[in-house]
């Protein structure tokens, strides 16, 4: 006979022992694993999308955004992120990586501070900015690659009279998911001192392959070296591609002391693909943004197809096929959470050609 604890007066069921104990574990702040099926699915549950952007629109905005949105204390930076429509707002390309285009005008500082986000800048096109590593000048020019590892000071300097608009990337989502973010900011001040072409960092690692001072220096979990110079990129890509038969070359960016990658949590390569050539299909774990440097192409991410043309900028998020194929000799810039993956012992390759 059942307890009469289950059957009300009027001879209605009441709540069984089931339906006790689920309250009981939910005002527990419990919940059971057998009524989360979806929390482990056979493959990643993807927010993000297969997503670009159009340069023409996003210069256009980031000059619009010149022209009405002042700089200083308060605004610091005048960039616009890269918001994949799959995450619900939030100001990020991918789930682990900040994308954007920052827009410096004539004469304009964007102020000293730091932070534990990695960021990197990719040049499109202008000059006349420098930006201030750790105190160490450094310019940046179409096609170069500027680092601001995690915790550096940076600031940066546009003495020039013509604004300059560039791409940045920083770990900044998968940082947050680490409840890892500090931010501080630095001093004020106004310098406005000539630069020399190339920065203390690249003095000191940056000359050739291989080729590192005798005395080391005290080893950090980033690359020592800054930048990372376009007629370099250029040159290794086109002695690759001379190599290559299948029309595609790519290469990787390091730290010149250690050969592995530039910062623990960014992979940043560049590829160049000849007209007519494609690159082979594969998919892999974790997220990429990639910026269309100069050429034509079509690139397809997982079931979508995208036009692109210099300077457009697209997503590819975690286990989605990948694949390029070049309208016109096309160079692209990436940047990637791979080191991350590989440190945690998650990155999983599958090419699907
Ligand atoms: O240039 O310091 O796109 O701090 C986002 C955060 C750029 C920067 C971004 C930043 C910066
Ligand atoms: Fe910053």
């Amino acid at each position: 006979m059942a307890s009469p604890k289950f059957t009300a007066p009027d001879g209605m069921p009441r709540k069984n022992e089931v339906d006790e104990f689920y309250d009981s574990v939910a005002e527990a702040d419990l919940q059971p694993l057998w009524t989360q099926m979806g929390i482990m699915p056979e493959t990643p549950p993807l927010a993000a999308i297969p997503y670009a952007w159009k340069w023409k629109t996003l210069k256009e905005l980031a000059e619009r955004s010149g022209e009405l949105i002042p700089i200083d204390r308060g605004g610091d930076r005048r960039v616009l992120s890269l918001s994949n429509p799959g995450l619900a707002g939030q100001p990020f390309a991918t789930q682990t990586l900040w994308g954007a285009v920052q827009y410096l005008g004539p004469g304009e500082v964007a102020p000293a501070h730091r932070h534990t986000a990695a960021a990197l800048r990719f040049v499109i096109e202008g000059s006349g900015v420098w930006t201030l590593v750790n105190g160490d000048p450094v310019p940046m020019a179409p096609g170069d690659l500027v680092l601001t590892p995690c915790w550096s000071w940076h600031e940066h300097h546009n003495p020039g009279n013509t604004p300059m608009i560039w791409f940045d990337a920083l770990d900044l989502p998968l940082v947050r998911s680490l409840d890892a973010i500090f931010f501080e900011n630095g001093p004020d001040r106004m310098v406005n001192r000539a630069v020399d072409p190339a920065s203390r960092s690249e003095l000191t690692f940056g000359n050739g392959a291989g080729l590192v001072p005798f005395e080391e220096s005290e080893k950090q979990a980033f690359s020592p070296l800054f930048a990372y110079r376009w007629k370099d990129t250029d040159r290794t890509l086109t002695t690759l591609m001379k190599l290559s038969n299948d029309g595609t070359a790519a290469l990787k960016f390091v730290d010149p002391t250690r050969g592995i990658d530039v910062m623990p949590t960014m992979r940043c390569s560049m590829h160049r693909v000849s007209a007519g050539a494609s690159t082979r299909k594969f998919r892999r774990n974790g997220s990429s943004i990639w910026v269309t440097y100069r050429g034509s192409a079509i690139v397809s991410i997982g079931e979508d197809r995208f036009h692109l043309d210099e300077g457009d900028m697209f997503a590819v998020p975690s286990w989605c096929s990948f694949s390029i194929e070049a309208t016109q000799d096309a160079d692209f810039f990436c940047t990637s959470d791979a080191p991350a993956m590989e440190a945690l012992g998650l990155a999983r390759t599958e090419y699907l050609d």
